[in-house]
């Protein structure tokens, strides 16, 4: 089987803002799709986004990276069977960049995606089933959801300078009862709220967005709402701080709730959280180039609670590396726009394998419907996977394919 055609166009993500949806046409008739996120908390290091710039949609439209898949990519891939590793070195061949600047880590993401996904197809198993074969990995599992319960940082308007508070179910839960554990804690979350006078508006990661006078009326809040909603047993919060957006590099201070404190007063601030509150990981501490500052949180704080790299390694094997040599932390984030192919994800996520660090499989704040992610999480056997709140229905998609596959691994296994 070959893909005959391939035709990109510029779509809307959950914000609003311009993305690329990639359709590849196989000669057999069928027709497969994938679709790229976007961040709004983006770290430096990540690939770069090929955005118009001037006046049409604030800049923000992508219709040059759509070009580039019509006029440079459509080239290597039509008339070709799909082979997702061969043609994302083509990518990589043509691109040349170190950050993906020439093709846009959005155009070749969009056409990695669809390649992966039509070879799936082509050899007639799923998605997550054919990401499993890529790694050579002999056994699936579904990840453990990291649900967002409150919003803020960049994300919103609110004064919540934690970008994210996320409940975990530790205990061994099935995916559906994982699932079960999230939607009781949301909705109970929105009562308390309620009750307390505070909005119960949803942000973009369809998690609450209110105000809070500090850190500890939030904690108290969600807290409250885990104990609330008979759930509370075995469950934990996470963090993440997305630091590298509360940084300023002029004082070299981070901004904490109207106060600006050193690297050493936050360290010390997550040391009194995680000895009040079920802390279970903290993702993005510190600030995306501070590695010596990581090296010593992870001296202070690893041996209580796992810390996770995000803008830190952005799903990119070399700085992964370097965070496994220095001892930064115990997992990464990954997210597959960050690095631009499946391939070199998937190279990032075997690396953390080998070394025994965590991934968490993750959407980006700029989601559509695609469900890639929930079948990555599976096919790599992710711990965790961060997918929004429980709300939205780009969020919902992956949780909802994500027990799809819990359904189809019981009839198989
Ligand atoms: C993050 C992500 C997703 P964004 O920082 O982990 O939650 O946010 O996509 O805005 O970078
Ligand atoms: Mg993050």
């Amino acid at each position: 089987m070959i893909i005959q055609d391939i035709h990109a166009r510029e779509i809307y993500d959950s914000r609003g803002i311009p993305t690329i949806e990639c359709d590849l046409f196989l000669s057999d008739g069928m027709m497969v799709s994938a679709c790229v996120p976007a961040g709004t908390s983006r770290g430096v290091y990540e690939a770069v986004e090929l955005r118009d710039g001037g006046s049409r949609l604030m800049g923000l439209g992508v219709q040059k990276a759509v070009d580039i898949i019509h006029n440079v990519i459509a080239p290597i891939i039509v008339d070709r069977t799909p082979d997702l590793v061969a043609i994302d070195q083509e990518l990589l061949n043509l691109d040349q960049t170190i950050n993906k600047s020439h093709l846009g880590a959005n155009a070749m993401l969009a056409t990695s995606m669809a390649v992966c996904r039509s070879q799936a197809y082509v050899e007639g198993v799923e998605l997550y089933e054919f990401i499993a074969h890529l790694l050579d990995y002999s056994t699936v599992a579904l990840p453990t959801p990291m649900f967002n319960m409150l919003g803020g940082g960049m994300h919103t308007d609110n004064n919540l300078d934690i970008q994210e508070i996320l409940v975990v179910p530790t205990k061994e839960l099935s995916f559906h009862e994982a699932m079960e554990t999230g939607v009781s804690i949301f909705h109970a979350l929105k009562k308390i709220l309620k009750n307390k006078n505070k909005i119960t508006a949803i942000g973009c990661e369809g998690g609450f967005v209110p105000s809070f006078k500090d850190e500890r009326e939030a904690l108290d809040t969600l807290m409250e709402a885990v104990n609330a909603s008979d759930r509370g047993e075995n469950v934990m919060l996470a963090f993440d701080m997305a630091a590298s957006h509360l940084y300023h590099h002029d004082t070299g201070l981070y901004q904490w709730f109207g106060k600006q404190i050193s690297a050493h007063e936050l360290i010390e601030k997550y040391n009194s959280l995680v000895s009040q509150y079920p802390i279970f990981s903290i993702e993005d501490g510190l600030d995306q180039a501070d590695w010596m500052g990581w090296t010593a949180m992870k001296k202070q704080l690893g041996s209580r609670v796992k810390l996770i790299g995000d803008d830190l390694f952005v799903t990119d094997a070399q700085r992964i590396w370097n965070g496994i040599e220095n001892d930064c932390a115990s997992g990464a984030i990954i997210k597959p726009n960050q690095i631009g192919t499946i391939t070199e994800t998937l190279q990032a996520i075997a690396l953390c394998r080998e070394h025994g660090w965590d991934t968490i499989v993750s959407h980006r704040s700029g989601e559509t419907n695609d469900s890639f992610i929930a079948d990555l999480a599976v096919g790599v056997s992710a711990e965790l996977i961060k997918a929004g709140g429980c709300s939205r229905g780009e969020r919902m998609a992956k949780y909802n394919r994500l027990l799809t596959i819990e359904e189809d691994l019981l009839e198989v296994y």
